[in-house]
């Protein structure tokens, strides 16, 4: 798949020969040389006229995906950034564009995902008097999501800052990052010695040491009934296969942790037991047979709904390996390690004694799911036909809350980065995240499974997969209402909640809307030919079906 537009208003300076055009002697041009040599060379953006001096001259290199809605940019460049795993560049306008940017930046922290947020900023001495499109106080706006945010104190620290903010979203506790840099300063002269940092190189090394390696592995191999408790982070790291490798050496029983955005391990494993119920007290419940629960790239724990009770069981130990460091000062029980997770996990695989078990082998069969009746689809229906007819390595990126369990019970995810989920519940990330995660892996099948309520929140998603002609495929399940919140109204006894139904939304004519083909399906015959074409396109499609509404 090549990323190209076919607007008439391409912004990309294809052709241009910006290097011969100005000389690096610029804040922008040096600036415009660190993403280049830092990797930072596609932008997701929404431009202004403060943004307008960044933009000018951009190398050749860079390509610019535009995307309608600062909330749609932000989670296009979160599926774009955790698919390629590497930090990304986002550049939104002032203070309405970032703070249309804000729910979409709240998956990106939980998620961790490392995005360097630039934003134009008024002429420096005109921001005091707050003139038109001026950001009062900028570096506040974004925190407390961004873990670091400035606005430079003069132009002369702006290409040292750049690079700064690249480092910090990638180093550590990875997350985004807030740059804001008034307009005039990037015509200024960049000084001499911010050559150096392009030199600059920076180095992270957090490997547990050989000891501490056999102190946890003969803790593992001494009890009885383990359970590794896998979070997102395993596989967003990419450390999959040696948390499986672990598992199936200590034939330990496999959860997720609760609230998962990726999944870590093969749903239908034999040791796969399932996600953590989201609750103290379902945690408590499901972990309380083990001797000893070894947590993984998650937080203790990321609850939902809150059942109180007790954490944990007296005769169960917990350790918590994280390269989070929050998440393991904010726990509230068990012992932590803050360590890389992916050179942990391999160490730990190599080091423990390998016990004798078939269950590795023994992988959970599939069950029918309920027919089509007259043109609805219950929703394991949907998710058994994908099962069946979409490529096994096809990349999911799921926004449709009441369908949790009808999809877990049918799908069979095998493949690194199969899955991805709205990291702190925020909607609007499907559609858009979806475009990204495709751009990013341009040769796995990637199909978006979005719910009609969800869509809504990044719909025009739709627009910059026609443009750039990115071949998601959108599934759109229609229960005319917002089914999870259905269900909690009643958990909560709230049975006469306002604002709960979303009917009489035509999404094939929004999609035609935006430049993207769409099929209305009726039956398994129909959406089986819809989706074989889609899968085989070179362009998005969606997919609209009707479905029962079911409960999370
Ligand atoms: N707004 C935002 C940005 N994020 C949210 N999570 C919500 C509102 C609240 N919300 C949920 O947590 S689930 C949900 C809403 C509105 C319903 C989603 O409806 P859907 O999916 O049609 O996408 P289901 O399967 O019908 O639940
Ligand atoms: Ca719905």
């Amino acid at each position: 798949m090549t990323i190209t537009r076919e607007s008439a208003t391409d912004t990309s300076p294809k052709g241009a020969a910006p290097a011969a055009a100005e000389p690096a002697t610029t804040v922008r041009a040096i600036t415009h040389q660190l993403m280049a040599s830092r990797g930072l060379t596609t932008i997701f953006g929404n431009p202004g006229s403060n943004e307008l001096p960044f933009l000018k001259d951009l190398p050749p290199e860079m390509t610019y995906v535009l995307g309608l809605h600062e909330g749609v940019v932000v989670g296009m460049a979160d599926g774009y950034a955790q698919a390629a795993g590497k930090p990304t560049l986002v550049n939104l306008h002032a203070a309405a564009g970032t703070g249309n940017a804000m729910g979409a930046l709240t998956n990106a922290v939980y998620s961790q995902t490392p995005l360097v947020i630039t934003a134009g900023q008024q002429v420096r001495s005109t921001i005091g008097l707050e003139s038109f499109l001026s950001n009062v106080d900028a570096a506040q706006l974004t925190r407390p999501l961004t873990s670091w945010s400035l606005e430079p104190s003069c132009a002369s620290d702006v290409p040292r800052a750049f690079n700064q903010a690249v480092w910090e979203a990638d180093t550590g506790t990875k997350g985004p990052v807030y740059l804001s840099v008034p307009y005039d300063d990037w015509d200024q002269p960049a000084a001499p010695n911010d050559r150096l940092l392009l030199e600059r190189t920076l180095i992270e090394a957090r490997s547990l040491s050989e000891d501490q390696v056999r102190t946890l592995a003969q803790r593992l191999d001494a009890a009885e009934r383990v359970a590794l408790v896998l979070g997102s982070a395993v596989d967003a790291v990419g450390a999959s296969d040696d948390a499986r490798i672990l598992a199936e050496r200590l034939d330990a029983d496999v959860w997720l942790a609760p609230s998962p955005y990726r999944l870590p391990f093969p749903n239908r494993h034999g040791q796969f037991r399932g996600v953590l119920p989201a609750a103290i007290a379902g945690v408590n419940e499901a972990l309380n047979a083990y001797d000893l629960v070894l947590v993984v790239g998650a937080p203790v724990f990321r609850y939902h709904q809150h059942v109180p009770g007790e954490y944990l069981s007296a005769n169960v130990e917990l350790v918590q390996l994280t390269e989070e460091t929050g998440a393991a000062t904010r726990a509230p029980f068990g012992e932590a390690i803050v360590a890389d997770v992916a050179g942990s996990l391999a160490a730990l695989a190599r080091t423990v004694t390998s016990r004798p078990t078939d269950r590795a082998h023994q992988w959970r069969g599939s069950e029918d799911a309920p027919e089509v009746a007259e043109g609805v689809f219950h929703p394991e229906k949907v998710f058994e036909l994908l099962r069946v007819h979409a490529p096994r390595e096809t990349s999911y990126v799921v926004e449709s809350t009441s369908t949790n369990g009808a999809f877990w019970k049918q799908m069979d995810l095998r493949h690194a980065s199969s899955y991805f989920w709205p990291a702190a519940g925020g909607l609007g990330f499907g559609m858009p995240a979806a475009v990204g995660v495709q751009m990013a892996m341009p040769d796995r099948p990637v199909i978006a499974v979005i719910g009609d309520g969800s869509a809504n929140y990044g719909i025009t998603a739709l627009w910059t997969a026609a443009q750039y002609r990115v071949p998601v495929v959108f599934i759109i399940l229609k229960n005319g209402t917002y089914g999870a919140l259905r269900w909690f109204a009643d958990v909560l006894g709230v049975p006469d909640a306002p604002g709960m139904d979303v009917p009489d939304i035509d999404f094939s004519s929004l999609a035609h809307g935006y430049g993207v083909g769409a099929s209305a399906v009726r039956s398994e015959e129909e959406f089986l030919a819809a989706l074989r074409a889609a899968l085989s396109g070179q362009r998005p499609h969606l997919i609209e079906v009707a479905t029962t509404l079911t409960t999370p």
